[in-house]
């Protein structure tokens, strides 16, 4: 069976990039919750009911793991969804941890939704690993949208990045979280702007790796040597999904409604 793994529109894209490079051999199914996008403005209570909505729907596939790559859910349904569901869920978290290892000024800046740094599970992060180092928290409204446009580059785009990134180096960050799955879409903006001063990090990679040991221990890891399928599917208008959805996947795919 194959993984299940959601978010709100393309974040998750930067996700199931390392879930593909890390397991090859799994099938994948995406789905964009782009009729809901962006997460970052809703009541919690709409995003914790669609992403059980979604998770109900991947059951019916059935998948054997899911996958909510989106941080902004992780805040509001990762719970919920582990309370009602048995199958291994995979949820997200600033990269907090090694950020906190790396840095030398001892300044780490966070970049994320604003629910995703009020929320309950980010407080935690902060009281469980922040000790002598100073946390920034950095909200990014308007950041989602002008990625969901597929805006990486652009004048908006980069002011908007510059407005987020530029206090945090100010104040001494050397390094510096993305805490929304949108968000690594645009790192070479952000390493642009940064330059040398601070290191950008992102969890992709220590999801895909976390997806693979979860596996593994529950003997669902598939191996070799066919390689994968991966299918996708959107709640928004699909000819305007599959269009934004090509250019963040480097193959052309075909978004089902
Ligand atoms: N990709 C989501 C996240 O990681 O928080 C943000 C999505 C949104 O819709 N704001």
């Amino acid at each position: 069976n194959p993984i299940g793994v959601f978010d709100s529109g393309v974040g998750g894209l930067s996700v199931l990039r390392e879930i593909r490079r890390e397991l090859p051999h799994e099938d994948l199914i995406y789905v964009a919750d782009s009729g809901f996008a962006p997460y970052g403005d809703r009541p919690s209570e709409l995003v914790a009911s669609r992403a059980m909505a979604i998770a109900g729907f991947l059951l019916d596939q059935p998948v054997k793991a899911i996958v909510i790559a989106c941080n902004t859910a992780t805040g509001v349904a990762a719970r919920s969804l582990r309370d009602q569901f048995t199958l291994p869920i995979i949820a997200m978290e600033p990269a907090v941890k090694p950020a906190v290892a790396c840095t030398r000024s001892g300044v780490v800046g966070v970049l994320a939704t604003s629910q995703t740094l009020a929320g309950h599970g980010f407080r935690q992060l902060l009281e469980r690993l922040g000790g002598g180092v100073r946390i920034l928290a950095q909200p990014c409204p308007g950041l989602v949208e002008r990625i969901e446009a597929g805006d990486l580059t652009g004048a908006g785009t980069r002011t908007l990045v510059d407005r987020y990134v530029s206090p945090l180096l100010a104040q001494g960050a050397d390094t510096i979280v993305l805490g929304c799955t949108h968000y690594p879409h645009v790192t070479p903006l952000i390493e642009e702007l940064a330059g040398p001063r601070a290191l950008v990090l992102d969890s992709g990679a220590a999801v895909a790796r976390q997806v693979k040991r979860r596996l593994a221990e529950s003997g669902l890891l598939r191996v070799g040597p066919e390689v994968g399928a991966v299918r996708f599917w959107t709640s928004g208008e699909p000819r305007s999904t599959t269009r934004i959805m090509t250019r963040f996947w480097t193959s052309p795919i075909d978004v089902s409604p």
